[in-house]
């Protein structure tokens, strides 16, 4: 690698602009479809999901929003925004994405959005706009949507007219939002529905965002690929339509896993980051990075470390690619150079750089011992534990 490559006010600079939400799920207990295993560490109250985001980002330096769920974090609707109010004001923790819950409630068996039962899809349409004006009461930017609407059976549903519906709402939703407000659409190719998903990959996201307004944008969940999909493919094709609006981040080997970032293959993570840093300031700027895992074995503390750190790294990792002489050798076709280059980035390692920035912004050297050392995870684990064996929703 270049000398230029390893000057620190460059990686000092790389880090510093580097920040990642949490999702406050991460902290929860959660589990399987065939069950769960709690946590006696576990958040059981949205207090305690902010305590612990606040300490990741005191541990990490990277984390200042986290992500919340409205029906899990704020159960009374807008009702409950003074409550997430005051708790960011005594964590340091600002409120991040807002992301409406369509799958839960029991009418929602056939659909939310895109049910064929007008009044339904009515109810679903007022659950976005509640989450609109909850994230503007927030001065939260993000209105990120994840459709669970879908069919397990052929000739079962419409899909042509659940496209018609589905336009509608979200056209609706967009009316309501003001010039900062932005709708991130995710997509899934599957689960819970195993026919058809009526948002199943990012082309129907696209052309729904499209159609929603300028201000609805495509949001890619790393864990929401069939295997053998080239995301960062994807991720170039987004960015170059300005149709990025941002990511959830964790790893898959089979399905939607929710596996720690960069755990299965984190070249693919790599791989994506340095498409992402092809972007420009601005466009950098509009793109959300956030992470979506919760974890069913392992301890939820360490994970979202863990998660935060790899990510770092490997951020680091694709900054420190030397772009000029990779177009250089790419346009000369010469294969092996460009690859090797490529690769060799990849293979840095960084960890003496992430060291001398932790040590100068006065963060941990090691954040994931330091969690370890620090007491935290065992008062939490005392403090929540007794609470725990009453615990019966997902978040
Ligand atoms: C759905 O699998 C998803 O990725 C959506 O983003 C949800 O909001 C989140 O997971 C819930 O865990
Ligand atoms: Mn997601």
């Amino acid at each position: 690698m270049r000398e230029i490559t390893r000057n620190s006010e460059r990686t000092f600079a790389v880090l510093d602009a580097f920040q990642i939400e949490i999702p406050s799920w991460g902290f929860a207990n959660t589990g399987t479809r065939f069950g769960k295993f709690v946590q006696p560490g576990a958040a059981t109250s949205i207090a305690e999901k902010f305590a612990d985001a606040a300490e990741v980002h005191r541990l990490t330096g990277a984390t200042p929003t986290m992500a919340l769920h409205v029906l899990w974090d704020l159960p009374g609707g807008i009702d409950d925004a003074a409550q997430i109010e005051e708790l960011s004001r005594a964590t340091g923790i600002l409120p991040g994405s807002i992301n409406p819950n369509l799958f839960q409630d029991q009418q929602y068996k056939f659909g939310s959005l895109c049910h064929p039962s007008e009044e339904v899809r009515r109810v679903a349409t007022a659950h976005m706009s509640d989450s609109v004006r909850i994230a503007q009461r927030l001065r939260s930017r993000d209105i990120s949507l994840w459709l669970p609407d879908g069919s397990n059976y052929p000739g079962t549903q419409s899909i042509r007219r659940r496209i018609g519906w589905l336009q509608e709402a979200l056209f609706e939703t967009h009316r309501l939002m003001t010039p900062e407000q932005r709708l991130l659409i995710e997509y899934k190719p599957y689960e819970p529905a195993f026919y058809h998903t009526d948002i199943a990959d990012w082309g129907m996201a696209l052309l729904l965002a499209r159609s929603a307004g300028p201000q609805a944008r495509v949001l890619v969940d790393t864990g929401h690929h069939y295997a053998a999909q080239n995301i960062e493919q994807i991720v170039a094709w987004l960015l170059h339509t300005g149709m990025l609006g941002g990511f959830h981040f964790n790893d898959r080997r089979y399905a939607d896993d929710d596996l720690t970032l960069g755990s299965i293959d984190p070249y693919q993570v790599f791989r994506i980051f340095a498409e992402i840093q092809q972007a420009t300031p601005n466009e950098l700027a509009s793109i959300a990075f956030m992470v979506d895992q919760s974890h069913n074995l392992k301890p939820k503390m360490e994970a979202m470390v863990q998660t935060v750190v790899t990510a770092q790294e490997l951020w680091l990792k694709a900054a420190l690619l030397d772009r000029e002489q990779l177009q250089l050798l790419q346009d000369r076709c010469d294969l092996v150079a460009a690859e090797e280059l490529f690769r060799e980035a990849f293979f840095a390692d960084v960890k003496q750089e992430l060291m001398a920035w932790r040590e100068a912004r006065r963060i941990p050297a090691n954040p994931l011992q330091e969690l370890r050392k620090s007491g935290y995870i065992e008062r939490i684990a005392q403090q929540r534990g007794n609470r725990q064996s009453g615990m019966a929703s997902y978040a």
